[in-house]
């Protein structure tokens, strides 16, 4: 398969795969979601030759900076909000699956789906420049590729539960703190050695413990009611006039003008 907005290179065993779309700093259109559920469709592959995954986004501003906002009004709008939650969720739980582990290498922004996707993956090293967040009540809608499930695993829900609320973002050093984030390193170079280290050492364990590993320890959080209840919520959140507003005041480069309806 060829893909438009995903680059995949492979060395050692390890395989990047860098999201292309820097001039919309990385953000997830449909063409993409569907490139990555592409690639991460397949279970177990006899075939693959590489142990580990790094994911990425290309240029020096952003991993992701969320859903394709200019994007997604039109078709959320529709009514098909929580059928494009409950998609994305189905891929990004694709990635959490994976039998390899996948590491987020992240540069930059991390916000909203690209939290999320950051999220789905099984460890995440950023750079000092990174900042994460779940800004969607800005647009008036909420997270809907699982943030408002995996943010809780990783920073409980007192802190979860504030910046999903509050929008804000967290510098890298705040998101290690947290346990979001694994490791920080000051620069991508350094970030990059040390997600290929993580992995070449991963990778001279048994394949087999370590897909059984990933497949435990998923196990802990399996909760599927919460999923379906965030891409409900998410699909009622879009079907607003507060939404149109929170979308209009992005693409316009303005504050919000809330009424709740
Ligand atoms: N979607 C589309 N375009 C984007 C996005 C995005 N998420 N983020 C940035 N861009 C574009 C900008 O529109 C701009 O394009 P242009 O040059 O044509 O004006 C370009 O990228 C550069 O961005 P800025 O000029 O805004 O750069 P700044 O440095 O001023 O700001 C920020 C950087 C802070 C990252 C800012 O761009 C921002 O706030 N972006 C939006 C972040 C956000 O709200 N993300 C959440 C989106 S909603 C979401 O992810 C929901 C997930 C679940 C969806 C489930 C169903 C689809």
């Amino acid at each position: 398969m060829t893909y438009q907005n995903l680059q995949l290179s492979q060395q050692d065993g390890i395989l990047t795969i860098t999201l292309n779309r820097p001039k919309a700093l990385n953000a997830l259109n449909t063409q993409t979601v569907q490139e990555l559920q592409s690639f991460f469709s397949s279970d177990y592959r006899d075939q693959d030759d590489f142990h580990g995954i790094i994911l990425t986004g290309a240029g020096d501003r952003a991993f992701v900076a969320g859903a394709d906002i200019k994007e997604f009004l039109g078709v959320a709008a529709d009514g098909n909000g929580a059928a494009m939650a409950h998609r994305g969720q189905q891929v990004f739980a694709q990635i959490e699956r994976f039998h390899v582990p996948v590491i987020a290498l992240v540069n930059g922004f991390a916000l909203g789906g690209g939290c999320e996707l950051a999220m789905a993956c099984h460890m995440r090293i950023a750079t000092s420049a990174a900042r994460f967040g779940q800004p969607e009540v800005n647009l008036g809608i909420i997270p809907g590729y699982g943030g408002t499930q995996r943010l809780n695993q990783y920073i409980g829900k007192g802190k979860a539960t504030e910046l999903i609320l509050t929008g804000n973002m967290i510098d890298a050093e705040e998101a290690h703190r947290l346990g979001l984030v694994n490791h920080v390193l000051p620069t991508l170079d350094e970030a990059r050695d040390k997600a290929i280290e993580l992995l070449t050492t991963i990778g001279g364990k048994g394949p087999i413990a370590i897909r059984e590993s990933i497949r435990a320890v998923n196990a802990y959080y399996d909760n599927p009611e919460g999923f379906a209840t965030e891409a409900e919520a998410f699909g009622k959140a879009t079907m607003t006039e507060d939404f149109k507003e929170g979308a209009a005041a992005f693409v316009e480069k303005r504050k919000a003008n809330f009424q709740g309806r």
